[in-house]
């Protein structure tokens, strides 16, 4: 079973703006705005509609920034995280049910509140580089395989 999900950073400047979820899975860590592609639209489509939902805001341009595959030991599912990039956007970043959005200084981001794989993406990401790759955890909080590569 694979299922399709998206996750966008907002990042303008020197900051990035990342929500802390405050529901479902990954409650309680710091994470960019997303969720699952429902029928009948784009993986961008969905990307920009999660954002709207989660952070209150209407981005313009959208970029494709990378494709991670997580596995989580024991179970079966393998999701299939498409990462976006945005600088521009519409609106005032507002609290919704399921976020509470915060800029953060690129040289703050709170690795220690966010799930383990992103202290590896983000650099990449920050740097404006596309990767592609894949980890196995094992619980929540512990990496038990991974693959990372500059595409
Ligand atoms: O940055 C991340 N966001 C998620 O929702 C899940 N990583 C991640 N890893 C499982």
């Amino acid at each position: 079973m694979r299922k399709i999900l998206t996750l966008a950073i907002i990042h303008k400047g020197d900051k990035v703006l990342l929500g802390m979820k405050k529901r479902g899975f990954g409650m309680g860590r710091w994470n960019g705005f997303g969720g699952k592609v429902e029928g009948g639209e784009t993986i961008k489509e969905a990307a920009k509609r999660e954002i709207l939902e989660e952070a209150g805001i209407t981005v313009t341009k959208l970029f494709a920034a990378g494709v991670v595959e997580f596995e989580f030991k024991g179970n079966q599912e393998t999701l299939e995280v498409h990462i976006f990039r945005a600088s521009e956007f519409e609106g005032e970043p507002q609290e919704t049910e399921e976020m509470r959005p915060q800029w953060f200084d690129i040289s703050e981001i709170p690795f220690s509140e966010m799930w383990a794989d992103d202290a590896h993406w983000f650099p990449l990401f920050l740097a404006g580089k596309k990767f592609q790759g894949r980890f196995v955890f094992d619980g929540l909080d512990t990496i038990k395989s991974k693959e990372l590569t500059v595409v």
